[in-house]
């Protein structure tokens, strides 16, 4: 009864009476149900809050996130955490992900938070070193995170290698990357190499550049400036991209700001929900 298995299945979690081989208080209370002593057992923690610092809606990627967990332990066991993600609203991928997370005492959490936009679903779990489990979840909604400075690319002119015209929310044309909202993206060909470049109007000092990726994302690009939109000088090389959000520091002048994917991270296009150039 309720035991879908003992795989850290989204959802099915809650009914797992063994998630990941750990017992939970449903294993205990099925036990009893089945007429066995559970009086001698040692039980699991129980997690009576979980609380998210700041607002759960305005979670910044891939920035430091303080959980507050109040947990106890019937039988007074130090407790260990840790904490997964899991990317189910956004891609359906039902797999929990580990976030990195700092114990800071207290209950309190440092976590990694994921680098990707969207909502997201955390989970918590303490452990009490008896093979025991608690479990708490919250979702919390991922945004890039705020930059200083003026996004001189919003609304102006964007031109591309190639764009997708149709299927799917396509047309992905070129301005939807640089049109602020985060759920219109450019989609390139799937074939390398692709570019998206911006006419900023006039010659213009940049301090900064974020680059949020839909699922198809770049792993090696350049991000170049030019005056004349023919001759590009080179403001950042990047060969390790990952995807989600990609923020630098960049130090460079010019009109044109363009980002020229030369390999894929996935089999399909280079796709961006957003190309913020900011000064
Ligand atoms: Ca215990
Ligand atoms: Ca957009």
């Amino acid at each position: 009864m309720f035991h879908y298995g003992t795989e850290d299945d989204f959802g099915g979690v809650w009914f797992n009476l063994l998630p990941a081989g750990q017992k939970r208080l449903s294993y205990y209370a099925v036990k009893e149900a089945y007429g066995a002593d559970t009086s001698h057992d040692n039980t699991p923690p129980v997690i009576s809050s979980l609380a998210v610092d700041g607002d759960p809606a305005k979670v910044e990627a891939g920035r430091d996130l303080t959980l507050t967990v109040k947990a106890t332990d019937p039988d007074g066991d130090a407790l260990a955490y840790q904490v997964l993600g899991s990317s189910m609203y956004l891609d359906k991928d039902k797999k929990l992900t580990p976030l990195p997370a700092t114990d800071l005492g207290g209950g309190r959490l440092r976590v990694t938070a994921p680098d990707r936009p969207g909502v997201w679903k955390v989970y918590v779990k303490a452990t009490d070193g008896k093979g025991n489990v608690g479990i708490e979840t919250r979702s919390i909604r991922v945004v890039p995170p705020a930059v200083n400075g003026t996004n001189v690319a919003l609304g102006k002119p964007a031109t591309a290698s190639s764009y997708q015209t149709g299927g799917g929310d396509c047309p992905c044309t070129p301005a939807n990357a640089v049109d602020g909202k985060a759920d219109t993206r450019w989609a390139a060909d799937w074939s390398d190499p692709q570019w998206l470049q911006v006419d900023l109007g006039t010659a213009t000092p940049l301090t900064h550049v974020q680059l949020v990726w839909e699922a198809a994302y770049a792993k090696a690009y350049t991000l170049q400036t030019s005056d004349d939109g023919q001759s590009w000088r080179t403001l950042r090389e990047v060969t390790d991209g990952n995807g989600g959000v990609d923020d630098f520091d960049v130090s460079g002048t010019g009109r044109y700001v363009r980002v020229h994917g030369t390999a894929r991270g996935t089999g399909y296009g280079y796709s961006l929900y957003e190309f913020g150039v900011y000064h």
